[in-house]
């Protein structure tokens, strides 16, 4: 055997989505804060997000997180989020398979009932609270970042679908929200290709025509991700089909895609703080989120969201590649 790299990592599914959580091999990322780490990794080392992400060590909804040291006193790990289409400032299901793989590995003192594991994301602190029995990490509740409606009932034209009614929040990263009825398709897998479709041509046209920008956040600037809220949805329990680029679904229910539609709920008073809003994914696995207090960012008012989930671990494994391999960034197909 020969190889030029070894990346050691845990690979873990939350709800259905996966973690590939690395633990070793990739070094600290030059940065003094964990979004200076990130921006620094996407322009100095993004051929090991594809190694690790594409095929054929990964596939096309591949996801992962890559641990480092905090840059922060009052964090326990520093996260960089790595996935097929770049790396997020903030990830939900990331996050939860991330604090199971710290539990599950005694990478961190084991509490039970409750083990809270403070993470540095690009995105801001996020707190962990792993709830545990026997020493198996059951369910994870995070508290996300504060999350906000950068705008409500808003319209964009899109080719082939016409104007098309949306709101746009940020969550951890941004989420245009659309009635899959508003684009006359129904909630069904077997028209996933079609939904997809859809979901690129409105995050192209939003891109293009007004792309958003976080103000305080760098290099957050753009939507990749279009939540398409199935039929009979209520702020009580809704199912969606997430569309992200360049071209896949969350299997998951999206951590951050669910803080940002809480957000829009509560802007439109629908949904009052500490109340439970369950939000089911395009496979049907669940988080339940809550808003357990209001802030603001940057002078516009925000909610900071909860969201509980569960993750397993898959696999332990070695990550190798052979100086011969003739795709060191492997592809995309
Ligand atoms: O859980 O936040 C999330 C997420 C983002 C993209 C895929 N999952």
């Amino acid at each position: 055997m020969r190889s030029s790299r070894v990346i050691s990592a845990v690979d873990s599914h939350t709800e259905g989505m996966p973690t590939r959580v690395v633990t070793g091999g990739v070094g600290v990322i030059r940065g003094e804060t964990m979004n200076d780490k990130r921006l620094n990794f996407i322009a100095e080392h993004d051929e090991l997000r594809k190694l690790l992400m594409n095929e054929p060590r990964g596939h096309a909804a591949m996801s992962g997180a890559i641990l480092q040291p905090a840059t922060r006193p009052d964090a326990d790990f520093g996260v960089i989020y790595i996935e097929v289409s770049g790396c997020l400032p903030m990830c939900g299901h990331g996050t939860i398979g991330v604090a199971t793989v710290l539990v599950e590995t005694g990478m961190v003192t084991v509490e039970e009932p409750v083990t809270t594991i403070r993470l540095d994301t690009p995105a801001g602190l996020v707190t962990a609270r792993v709830a545990v029995r026997d020493g198996h990490a059951d369910s994870v509740t995070i508290q996300n970042v504060p999350s906000y409606v950068e705008r409500l009932d808003a319209t964009i034209e899109v080719p082939g679908l016409g104007s098309v009614p949306y709101s746009l929040a940020f969550g951890g990263n941004f989420y245009a929200l659309v009635e899959l009825a508003d684009v006359g398709l129904p909630f069904d897998r077997s028209r996933q290709q079609d939904i997809l479709q859809a979901g690129l041509a409105i995050m192209e046209q939003i891109n293009q025509q007004a792309p958003p920008k976080h103000p305080t956040i760098e290099g957050v600037d753009h939507c990749h991700h279009v939540e398409f809220i199935g039929p009979g949805s209520t702020a009580a329990h809704s199912r969606h089909a997430m569309a992200i680029y360049p071209g896949w679904f969350d299997r998951s229910p999206c951590g951050t895609g669910t803080s940002a539609r809480m957000a829009e709920l509560a802007a439109r008073g629908q949904l009052p703080l500490d109340t439970d809003f369950v939000n089911e994914s395009f496979i049907g696995s669940r988080f339940v989120g809550r808003l357990v207090g209001e802030t603001e960012v940057a002078g516009t008012p925000a909610v900071i969201p909860t969201i509980t989930g569960r993750a397993w671990v898959t696999g332990v494994g070695d990550y190798l590649l052979d100086p011969s391999d003739p795709f060191p960034s492997g592809f995309e197909f």
